[in-house]
């Protein structure tokens, strides 16, 4: 599967607005993003006030550059409203409720009407389908079912595309393995390092990843790189896609991979206008292809719209291609909020996957320690990894010195690289934490 090509979406399957022009869809933009900011504005108080606090008025929007005119929306303001402040629409036309889990402070709580939901559905379907899902295919569910988005929002677009849906959630991962190979499922969807601990444990039982029925993977909720791709497709003989979302821009589906390109994901912007601007200076609005941090603005919500939404991802704008009017987002390279800075050097997780998954000698399986030995007043980075099973221990001593001086090159931060055995390292049942900061708090 992985060697063979695969066709583009045939036309007649797509959404009308997967195939407008980019005048069409900015024309569609325009009228809606108009209407959103009105109606943000005329219901929700946090909304009118930092406009007139910004000095702004919807109708001051004319063309979509001016939406660089409005004030951002960040976690804080949702937390300031919890639980239910930043709701356009009275309790009762609200059909559901999510909410992140709250470990960094009060839960961000999210709201969905009726057509909310719907539209939510129609845009997973689109992604699912554009990753290569097919209706009348199983699709296996493992993302975490609950107030996180990723379980009832992929659930419930693999049921609008017509697949049928196998909604095991995340965990009992000897479980899923049996599910997997008595319901044969084509599809799995799933979080990459979970989607890794399944295909671990199944090597571990003696079962070839690769010999399952699945075919494809629509993978996401946290960052990952090419390099991970390739690990999993290669390992599970499966075609691996891109999803990616949030919730308080609606959840997984804000932007999906196609299957034929695998060029980064697609923002479906008939929903949402995205932006880029610079993480430290955020006055700045950057031009597409430029790094920078993720802006949203929803284009047809109703319980909950959401103005310029700072998501802390950062990425870069870059042209459509298998759809052509919507822009694709580069790979997150990681979130602001999870770089470590390192005797002055920024660093993501993500930089340290792909250096490491390019040493045959090491696994996928690692974790970040931060701390500062007594005494000291530098900070010091520790990168455990497993090795992989048929690894000598000469093997082992090369790779750690390899990864050591990749890293001190690439990225140019020293560190210690600790080479443990496969298995010890813990795994993950959804988004993995990778960054241990044991640092005395300041
Ligand atoms: O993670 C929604 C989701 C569920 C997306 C399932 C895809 C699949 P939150 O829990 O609100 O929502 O977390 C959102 O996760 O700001 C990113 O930092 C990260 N993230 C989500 N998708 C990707 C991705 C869901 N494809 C936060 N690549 C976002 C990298 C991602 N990071």
């Amino acid at each position: 599967m992985t060697q063979e090509t695969v066709a583009p979406t045939s036309d007649a399957v797509l959404d009308r607005e997967e195939m407008m022009s980019r005048d069409e869809l900015e024309a569609l933009q325009l009228g809606r993003l108009q209407h959103t900011l009105a109606y943000a504005y005329d219901r929700v108080p946090l909304y009118k006030r930092k406009f007139d606090e910004h000095g702004v008025h919807p109708t001051d929007l004319r063309e979509l550059s001016d939406l660089g005119k409005f004030p951002f929306t960040t976690k804080e303001d949702l937390r300031l409203e919890y639980p239910f402040g930043m709701f356009a629409v009275p309790q009762h036309e609200v059909a559901r409720i999510h909410a992140s889990s709250g470990t960094t402070g009060r839960a961000t709580v999210v709201g969905y009407t009726k057509k909310d939901l719907a539209d939510w559905a129609k845009l997973v379907a689109r992604s699912l389908r554009a990753s290569g899902v097919r209706p009348g295919m199983k699709v296996h569910n493992a993302y975490g079912y609950g107030l996180f988005t990723g379980g009832m929002g992929a659930h419930a677009g693999a049921e609008a595309l017509g697949c049928t849906v196998i909604p095991i959630s995340g965990g009992q991962t000897e479980r899923q393995i049996t599910l997997i190979q008595d319901f044969k499922p084509d599809a799995i969807l799933a979080t990459p390092t979970y989607l890794l601990t399944i295909a671990d444990a199944m090597m571990k039982q003696g079962i070839d990843p690769a010999s399952t029925s699945l075919k494809f993977a629509v993978l996401g909720a946290e960052p990952w790189t090419e390099e991970m791709r390739h690990e999993l497709e290669v390992m599970m003989n499966i075609k691996a896609c891109d999803i990616y979302g949030l919730s308080e821009v609606m959840g997984p589906g804000v932007a999906g991979e196609a299957v034929e390109t695998q060029d980064g994901s697609h923002i479906w912007e008939d929903h949402f206008r995205p932006e880029i601007i610079d993480a430290f200076d955020s006055s700045v609005v950057l031009g597409d292809g430029e790094p920078g941090e993720l802006v949203f603005t929803s284009l047809t919500k109703e319980a909950l719209p959401i103005i310029r939404y700072r998501t802390k991802d950062l990425t870069r704008l870059l042209p459509g291609t298998a759809r052509p009017a919507h822009r694709r987002m580069g790979r997150i390279t990681g979130r602001s909020d999870d770089m470590i800075i390192l005797r002055g050097v920024n660093l993501f997780p993500s930089q340290i996957e792909e250096i490491a998954l390019r040493i045959p000698e090491l696994s996928p399986h690692f974790q970040l320690e931060l701390t500062r030995p007594e005494g000291q007043r530098m900070d010091q980075l520790t990168v455990r990894i497993e090795r992989r099973e048929s690894v000598t221990v000469e093997g082992v001593a090369s790779a750690a010195k390899t990864l050591q001086q990749q890293i001190k090159i690439q990225v140019g931060s020293s560190c210690a690289v600790d080479v443990v055995d496969p298995g010890s390292l813990e795994r993950s049942n959804g988004k993995l934490r990778r960054i241990y900061d044991l640092r005395p708090k300041a």
